[in-house]
């Protein structure tokens, strides 16, 4: 696989979900935090939406960083010259190609399209900037109008072209088909691809388009972003991490469950419980079966290992499908000295306690050590 850039658009797609509200410390924050990540391109808004955003644009420029930040922008000249007034690397310029968004959200014709984009990336190129085009709707657009338009602004100077997903709706097969073709039609240019969750295919949808030739896949921190969302940072790095590792080379993966434990608390809301890598119980093992296998070795049941995240595995002890290796293990951890015998026994007590409701990790440690002041053996 050739070498693959992960753009994160927290700061602009992140901050169209409805939750989301980011001060400019908390903006730069996160775009710190980004960096010290590894993530190499960071979407900003259009600094034309108001005299805020663009200061903010500004000050994000001026971090300094080695991200380089693109701004996302309609192609409208008056867009683009605001942008071009700020020290952003390049310009992330979007249109949207279906029927729908043709006929509710511009209502421009193809070549009314094209006669808007051409020049801009004309001008944008002109002024020595990087500059994608993306075709906002791809995966419902008429195959024959995306060509027509990618057509022209590649022939324009587009450097990148986007695939977006705009409403969830591609399946990963239909993905590949449409990054391969184009891949194949124009290989000057690089491929973005751009997925929300609507039907939870956005992790799955990105990987296929980075393994059918995608260069450039756009993640959030938490996923989040218009509706429930877009691919998840995490979840992609979790993908790459297993499938594609070389991709990761340049990156402190030990920052990402830091990025996602800021993120919640600027939206007040938890980690999801299935987010990839930063869930709390993402390392956390629980039936007899399977802490037996962990406790003799992790792999048996965990393909990422939590140390290379900075994170560490768990064992949860209080549930009734505890098993005795665990509850032998947790007891030699406590200091204590039990024989095989009394483990065994010790499990029983415990599964029969977890029947009428879970345990804590610490309601286990007190119940372990009431038992042994209690059995018999010690009396
Ligand atoms: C939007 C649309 C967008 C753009 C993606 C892109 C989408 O919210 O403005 O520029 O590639 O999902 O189509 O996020
Ligand atoms: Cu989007």
């Amino acid at each position: 696989m050739q070498s693959v850039a992960i753009l994160d658009s927290t700061l602009r797609e992140g901050e169209q979900f409805t939750n989301a509200y980011f001060s400019n410390e908390q903006r730069f924050m996160v775009a710190r935090m980004l960096d010290a990540l590894g993530v190499p391109l960071i979407e900003v808004p259009s600094p034309i939406a108001s005299p805020e955003t663009r200061e903010a644009v500004e000050a994000l420029c001026a971090l300094r960083l080695n991200a380089r930040f693109l701004a996302h922008v309609r192609c409208v000249e008056a867009d683009v010259e605001a942008a071009l007034a700020t020290s952003v690397d390049g310009i992330n310029l979007f249109y949207g190609t279906s029927k729908e968004l043709r006929a509710f959200s511009h209502g421009r014709q193809i070549e009314q399209m094209i006669a808007d984009a051409v020049p801009l990336i004309r001008r944008i190129r002109a002024a020595g900037r990087y500059v994608r085009f993306s075709a906002e709707d791809a995966f419902r657009s008429d195959l024959v109008d995306l060509l027509t338009i990618f057509d022209a602004v590649v022939e324009a100077g587009a450097q990148r072209i986007g695939l977006p997903d705009t409403v969830g709706i591609a399946t990963p097969r239909q993905v590949e088909r449409l990054v391969h073709l184009c891949t194949e039609r124009y290989p000057q240019v690089g491929i973005e691809f751009h997925g929300h969750n609507d039907t939870g295919c956005a992790i799955a949808n990105a990987v296929a388009a980075l393994e059918a030739g995608a260069d450039c896949v756009d993640v959030t921190v938490m996923g989040i972003g218009e509706r429930n969302g877009i691919t998840s940072l995490s979840g992609l790095i979790a993908q790459l991490y297993i499938h594609h590792p070389e991709q990761l080379a340049g990156y402190d993966l030990t920052q990402l469950a830091p990025l996602d434990q800021f993120m919640a608390r600027c939206l007040n809301l938890p980690i999801p419980f299935n987010m990839p890598i930063t869930a709390s119980s993402a390392f956390t093992h629980r039936a007899g079966i399977h802490t037996k296998a962990v406790l003799q070795n992790p792999r048996a049941y965990e393909i990422l290992d939590p140390r290379d995240f900075g994170l560490s595995r768990q064992v949860d002890l209080g549930s009734r499908f505890t098993g005795r290796h665990a509850v032998g293990h947790r007891v030699a951890m406590l200091g204590l000295h039990l024989s095989n015998d009394e483990i065994t026994v010790l499990t029983h007590a415990l599964k029969a306690r977890a029947e009428r409701g879970s345990l804590s990790q610490e309601e286990v440690d007190v119940f372990i050590q009431d038992w042994c002041l209690t059995s018999p053996t010690n009396k």
